[in-house]
């Protein structure tokens, strides 16, 4: 068997996606300038799948995009094995799980949330911050208040799973947040260095019938971070950016460096000015990595774009990012970015 189907293989039966070998398609080809036409819906991460199955049914009823980038995050973030969203989700340091999350629509209008604890569907308070306040965002007691005032319900979200990979986190790592590159990096005889493993964080994107873009980024960051530390996920322009003129543009993987180059902004100006949506992506890698070199190699960093053509595209600093979209028949697509690092 090919390494490159190999990969495939053993990621989708490590995802249960092997239930879904009738109507998924698994192909090595690491980009695709081909895939055109509305309704779309793309996604980070094979596991997503499954969200994109919740946005497909919005938009293939003719719904709008925010509609369904809301209902497709939903899906992860209520997922208790998703150990990078929501319930589920990866603690920090001190055991508590923060979540970050943002969502952005064709009008240019956008909402977050920053270190939100105990409401398991940050995305429905993003999106409530956009539609019902002045405001942009949100964080931590001031966004938990706002949530309880809208009805939302406060919730552990801590599962035993989660809660026992902490605990032995904390036995080995020395509660030393520094570690946390160290922890990512320690996976790799499982899943590879860059795979979803270390990660899973969702960026959605999604196109309706109308060719109206919208955007979702939802995540519970970094395992056993500082308490309080917020990642790219939730800061629009960092982990996600829409420009309805010009298509849409997400993130996952370390936050710090994605924030450092405005990373969705940057390749949603690069798409501007001609570029691919996967020269796009590139670029915003490579922006990257020139900065920062070394400091980043044990690191991933992944980007998925898509323009007004409905063309998409995306790209990785390593190998084992993938991501996940819909033919236009209902069709779904898994594939692995292409990477600046192949080793
Ligand atoms: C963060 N970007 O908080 C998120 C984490 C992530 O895949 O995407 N992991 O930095």
């Amino acid at each position: 068997m090919q390494r490159r189907q190999f990969i495939f293989k053993s990621l989708l039966a490590s995802s249960g996606l092997m239930l879904l070998k009738k109507s998924a398609v698994a192909e090595s080809k690491s980009s695709d300038q081909s895939r055109a036409g509305f309704p779309l819906v793309i996604s980070t991460w094979a596991p997503n799948v499954k969200a994109n199955a919740a946005a497909w049914e919005v938009l293939s009823k003719g719904g709008r995009a925010l509609d369904a980038v809301e209902a497709g995050v939903r899906i992860p973030e209520a997922d208790p094995e998703d150990t990078s969203v929501g319930y589920g989700g990866l603690p920090d340091r001190d055991g508590n799980v923060t979540l970050d999350a943002c969502i952005m629509d064709e009008k240019g209008n956008c909402g977050s949330v920053m270190f939100l604890q105990n409401i398991m569907h940050p995305i429905s308070v993003a999106r409530m911050v956009m539609e019902k306040t002045p405001h942009v965002i949100l964080v931590g007691d001031g966004a938990l208040q706002f949530a309880l005032q809208n009805g939302f319900k406060q919730e552990n979200l801590l599962t035993p799973k989660s809660e026992q990979i902490w605990k032995e986190w904390l036995k080995t790592h020395n509660y030393n947040p520094m570690d946390t590159i160290k922890y990512m990096r320690d996976q790799k005889d499982e899943k590879g260095k860059g795979g979803q493993g270390n990660h899973d964080t969702i960026g959605m994107i999604a196109v309706d019938s109308k060719g109206d873009f919208s955007g979702a980024c939802t995540t519970s960051g970094m395992a056993f971070k500082l308490h309080g530390r917020v990642g790219d996920s939730p800061v629009i322009g960092a982990g996600l950016y829409v420009d309805n003129e010009v298509g849409a543009a997400t993130s996952t993987g370390v936050g710090e460096e994605v924030i450092r180059i405005c990373g969705s902004h940057t390749i949603v100006e690069a798409m501007r000015y001609g570029k691919s949506p996967l020269e796009a992506c590139k670029i915003g890698v490579e922006r990257m990595y020139n900065l920062r070199k070394d400091k980043i190699a044990d690191m991933q960093i992944g980007f998925l774009a898509v323009n007004k053509k409905g063309e998409i595209g995306a790209f990785a600093l390593r190998k084992g990012f993938t991501y996940t979209y819909k033919l236009p028949d209902g069709v779904d697509i898994i594939k692995e970015a292409d990477c600046l690092l192949k080793d």
